[in-house]
């Protein structure tokens, strides 16, 4: 099991590279270029330029995350394989400089949807909430709001230029349907897949989040049928899973533990985001801190699945509260994603030495 943290790149994340070195146990951190047009070849010039600003700070860039997927991949518009083969590409480049294993998603028009991005805990600290009479307005109105919340940083998958269309790239998406979206994946994987098979990069694909059909859009990565379905369809060591066990548990009928344990007994578990949420009533929940008594997910026994299986895969805290006076990019401010790496070391480590 290797330990790791997102990094957000040298001019979009204040944090310097070597604060997440002194988190005791932290290996790698996980990486991605920011200006890179999503659908481009990832030059190798400024890969290896991401990849050396790691190594020369003693950490290892072996997962990316992500490479966002183009939305003619996931709409099967006829330019998509064009955009395919540069994903090809971007493959093969990133393999070239030591990368292991690409984390992506398949969501249609954005990524993750919160609908409280500074929502206040008890004890004064800052999370991120989905409350759904959040979503209970114009598809405008709550695009502007996450944008307007993000405290100045760009968030990937919510790139506003993009957005400024969203109707319009709501219109693009009309005729996809949960069935033809999943075509789409698979028509993507089964071309990408023998590129990584050949230069030995791990494709893993994050779960949607929330996993449940927002805004009428279609969904097909929320639970364990859908991810048992995307790696027996494509059925390759190289096409597995993230799994993002905040993201997954957003679903109360999903059963987290024999998710991460299924997944690590096949050997398609090939990046771990651990996170704590705490349900606040029917699918509202907030992002609690990590420790179990915190939150609605238990974290020994998430652990324990990916222990007891053989996990040796990456693993990274997901988000964390902003604590102590700190402020950023929501999610991913440095302590409290620290404190969360050094519960799970620790939980891990009574797990190791209780099998001895
Ligand atoms: C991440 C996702 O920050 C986050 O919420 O868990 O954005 C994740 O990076 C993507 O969905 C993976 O492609
Ligand atoms: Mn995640």
């Amino acid at each position: 099991m290797q330990m790791t943290m997102r990094w957000f790149g040298p001019k979009e994340d204040k944090i310097p590279l070597e604060h997440f070195r002194q988190v005791p146990g932290v290996e790698g951190v996980v990486g991605a270029l920011y200006d890179v047009p999503v659908g481009d070849v990832w030059p190798t010039d400024k890969i290896e330029a991401l990849v050396g600003q790691a190594h020369a700070a003693g950490l290892t860039m072996e997962v990316i995350e992500s490479v966002n997927i183009h939305d003619d991949i996931k709409i099967g518009a006829p330019s998509r394989d064009r955009y395919i083969d540069n994903y090809k590409q971007t493959i093969r480049n990133l393999a070239q400089y030591g990368v292991k294993v690409i984390c992506y998603n398949f969501m249609p028009v954005f990524d993750w949807m919160k609908t409280d991005m500074n929502y206040v805990l008890p004890d004064g600290s800052l999370t991120m909430a989905f409350e759904k009479h959040g979503v209970d307005k114009s598809l405008e109105e709550v695009v502007k709001e996450v944008l307007d919340n993000s405290n100045g940083f760009a968030l990937p998958g919510w790139e506003p230029e993009r957005l400024a269309k969203v109707q319009e790239l709501f219109a693009r998406y009309a005729d996809v349907d949960d069935d033809k979206l999943r075509e789409n994946l698979f028509y993507f994987l089964r071309a990408v897949i023998p590129v990584c098979e050949e230069v030995g990069v791990k494709m893993a694909i994050h779960p949607d989040d929330p996993p449940y059909s927002i805004f009428g859009l279609p969904r097909i990565v929320k639970n364990h049928a859908d991810l048992t379905l995307i790696c027996d369809t494509v059925n390759s060591p190289a096409n597995g899973i993230t799994l993002c066990t905040g993201s997954i548990a957003e679903d109360p009928d999903n059963n987290v533990y024999e998710i991460l344990a299924d997944l690590t007994r096949r050997g398609r578990l090939h990046f771990a985001h651990v996170r704590n949420i705490k349900i606040i009533k029917d699918k509202d929940f907030y992002e609690s801190a990590h420790p179990s008594q915190y939150g609605s997910l238990d974290m020994f026994r998430v652990m324990k699945a990916l222990h007891d299986n053989g996990f040796d895969g990456y693993i990274r805290p997901d988000h964390g509260r902003f604590i102590w006076g700190e402020t950023g990019r929501p999610g991913y401010g440095l302590y409290d994603r620290a404190l969360g790496v050094t519960y799970l070391l620790g939980l891990w480590e009574a797990l190791e030495k209780a099998k001895q």
